[in-house]
């Protein structure tokens, strides 16, 4: 059963949320319920429900809007609400049940130009959300039911005498609200402000106090600085360029330490092969990563383990024996940082190997093991089914076989059924400890510059808040990065002071690939879904989202431009130019190719004849040019022009006198791109100068290639 309890007032940033109790009967014998949904990536974990009585329960806050949401029972069971009537079908075509959060607010019809204004609609708080702080710079937004209003301006006090009046821009829209911004600079007094709010003669005011007609009894909002200041994010990452390696496979420095068996460099890689890469290989090619301009290189796990992409940890101590040693790893991270590279280690918290020795523990001393509630157990003692093991083993088809381990799943919660990968229970007090005490012994031995947490959305926030806690105290500059599962999930919950300061981008990817790589959508929803991105991620946060085209865990770029090389460096174009760090996965870079995992973890090609050199110099050329433009690391865009006909998508990157103005013609055509200017302009990829001619510039792109304009001095 969903049920409003009411509103969640966060008093020091003015925040109102509606409070939403989901309750469940039944199940008296389950271990866990969990409660997913687009807040959760759909992924069983974060959100259990507790147990009081015959209830299943759990309150989770929310802005107004529509969710969807399920129970998974055990980890395994997807059930829709029984007592909700209201269903519908998630992203992956699974039933679901579906809320609407502040139903009071969504259900009235507006109407622009009426001389009427919704007030539930009208909404502004001080959470990262609405308002930001960077560099004195501040960002406001608000929010009204979605075309309701006319006109919203941002009234700005610094002193008595002093008064801003600023006209707020739209600058997204969802299914039921229109969201707009304004910005401005922070004076050294005490900053006030308020939004007048309007629809043709119609005027209300918007302020601390909530809506008024009454100008006298506005109370206006005030700027605390130090809380708003509270997400803070590490700046170095706002100019990083990441190269993900996945040590097997990147380079192979020390044959000494290679698994027993190993396949020859350049063979296909089986879920099962070793090829030998290790942490002297990244060593041996720290040159060559430095030649290629990037400057932060994130490894996947490299902690003992028994497969080949040591997800299943077994000792969080020890590098594994195939990759070096601990000091191996304080070498390569010296040697990284002497070149100026940074470097990010990969954490699975999620799950343990289930060789772990606590695990083991488990399998050997049933429900006596002190250790029991390191995981969730659900059957003694613990044993796999023999159908599991069939199943696990038989050569079906993914989907069948996700489905057919699921029902017949081990005696205990697992990352996705995969019985060598139990998930851990970091609610545990003894387990959160031993945790957090393994991500300190890393940040601090081994001097690392960053995490990446895998399966993040797995996990109750409560340990995630934690965990940045204790990090940030020991380096205030560690970057905290989540896995994201979900192209579409809410990242609210995800970003911010109490979990991570970015997530691997994967919406931005498949915006990107819908957008130039499969053609499935047009301009005008890739501005919309751009700007559904930037309007809900923390300003801060923008500039360091780690922004990748493919990972271990994707196809490669070119495999999906079915090697189109033109695809390819649209595609990278723009993973260069909006806001955000970008992420290389090894390889992409010299144009390798690979389907879905494990084929794109294929050995690295070190034989330049086999380079594809054309996207090697794009690359490196891109990553010259945001190198030497803040506006690209730092500046806020603005959309210029979206032409759904011609496909064509204009935007602006500015910081301080730095602008690059940026045209991509996604079109079949050539695109003629005119603007009026007495300036001469600089193309910054081809060096190419455009001087004007009758007060106006003129650029003509071929289909599929894009520009960056400068103005020249
Ligand atoms: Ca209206
Ligand atoms: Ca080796």
């Amino acid at each position: 059963m969903i049920r409003e309890l009411g509103i969640q007032v966060e008093r020091e940033l003015k925040s109102k949320r509606h409070l939403i109790e989901f309750t469940l009967k039944g199940y008296p014998n389950a271990k866990n319920i969990y409660v997913v949904g687009d807040f959760s990536c759909w992924f069983p974990g974060a959100f259990p429900m507790k147990k009081e009585e015959k209830l299943w329960k759990l309150t989770l806050p929310f802005y107004p809007g529509e969710y969807r949401y399920a129970y998974v029972i055990n980890g395994y069971k997807w059930i829709t609400d029984p007592d909700n009537p209201n269903q519908t079908k998630n992203q992956y075509g699974v039933k679901c049940s579906t809320f609407k959060a502040g139903k009071e607010i969504l259900t009235t019809k507006c109407k622009r130009n009426d001389g009427k204004i919704e007030l539930k609609g009208l909404y502004h708080d001080q959470t990262w959300h609405f308002l930001s702080l960077i560099n004195r710079t501040v960002h406001v937004k608000f929010r009204a039911r979605k075309d309701d209003l006319t006109d919203v301006q941002l009234i700005v006090h610094s002193n008595e005498r002093k008064q801003l009046q600023l006209k707020m821009k739209k600058i997204w829209k969802d299914k039921y609200f229109d969201y707009y911004e304004a910005v401005f600079n922070l004076s050294n007094r005490k900053t006030r402000y308020f939004f007048k709010v309007i629809d043709t003669e119609k005027v209300v005011y918007y302020s601390a106090n909530g809506q008024n007609e009454n100008l006298e009894k506005v109370k206006e909002f005030e700027i605390d600085e130090k809380a708003v200041n509270k997400f803070r994010v590490p700046e170095w990452v706002k100019t990083a360029v990441f190269y993900q390696i996945f040590p097997d496979r990147f380079y192979n420095g020390d044959p000494t330490n290679d698994p027993e068996k190993v396949s020859i460099w350049g063979e296909r890689p089986t879920r099962k092969n070793f090829f030998g890469g290790d942490l002297q290989g990244i060593i041996d090619k720290l040159d060559y990563l430095e030649e290629l301009g990037v400057n932060a290189i994130y490894l996947t796990p490299i902690f003992r383990s028994k497969s080949n992409h040591k997800y299943d940890i077994y000792d969080y101590y020890t590098v594994d024996p195939s990759f070096g040693t601990n000091n191996l790893l304080k070498k390569l991270v010296q040697e990284a940082h002497k070149k100026g590279i940074r470097v990010m280690l990969d954490a699975v918290f999620h799950h343990t190997s289930d060789e772990f020795p606590i695990f083991q523990n488990i399998v050997k001393f049933g429900v006596k093991s002190k250790y029991k509630d390191w995981y969730f157990i659900l059957k003694y003692p613990i044993r796999l089914s023999r159908t599991y093991k069939i199943l696990f083993h038989a050569p079906l088809p993914p989907k069948i076989k996700f489905y057919l381990i699921q029902k017949f799943h081990p005696p205990y919660e697992t990352f996705a059924g995969v019985y060598y990968m139990p998930k851990l229970n970091l609610l545990n007090q003894e387990t959160a400890k031993y945790f957090i005490k393994a991500a300190e012994f890393w940040v601090k031995e081994f001097k690392i510059d960053g995490l990446r947490f895998d399966v993040a959305f797995g996990i109750p926030l409560e340990f995630w808040k934690k965990l940045r806690n204790r990090l940030k105290r020991i380096n205030p500059d560690i970057y905290l990065m989540a896995e994201f599962g979900n192209n579409f999930s809410d990242i609210t919950y995800w970003i911010g002071a109490e979990s991570f300061d970015a997530i691997m981008n994967y919406p931005l990817r498949a915006a990107i690939l819908d957008f130039i790589v499969f053609e499935k959508i047009r301009a005008e929803e890739f501005h919309q879904r751009l700007m559904r991105l930037l309007t809900k991620t923390p300003r801060e946060a923008i500039f360091c989202m780690y922004n990748m085209l493919g990972s271990h865990d994707t196809p490669r770029l070119l495999t999906l431009c079915k090697g189109d090389t033109k695809k390819a460096k649209l595609a990278i174009f723009l993973q260069m130019t909006l806001p955000g760090a970008p992420a290389i996965y090894y390889g992409d870079e010299i144009g390798m190719k690979g389907s879905g995992d494990p084929d794109c973890r294929r050995t690295m090609l070190w034989n330049k004849n086999e380079w594809n050199m054309g996207i090697l110099e794009y690359y490196r050329k891109l990553i010259q040019i945001r190198k030497r433009n803040k506006a690209l690391t730092h500046g806020k865009l603005e959309t210029i022009l979206v032409d759904n006909e011609k496909n064509v998508y204009i935007f602006k990157r500015t910081y301080q006198n730095n602008e690059i103005l940026i045209v991509v013609n996604n079109g079949r055509e050539d695109f003629i791109f005119k603007m009026k200017s007495n300036d001469s302009f600089e193309e910054a990829l081809a060096k190419t100068m455009f001087k004007p001619e009758e007060n106006s510039i003129r650029v003509k792109l071929k289909p599929k290639t894009a520009v960056l304009l400068m103005r020249s001095k």
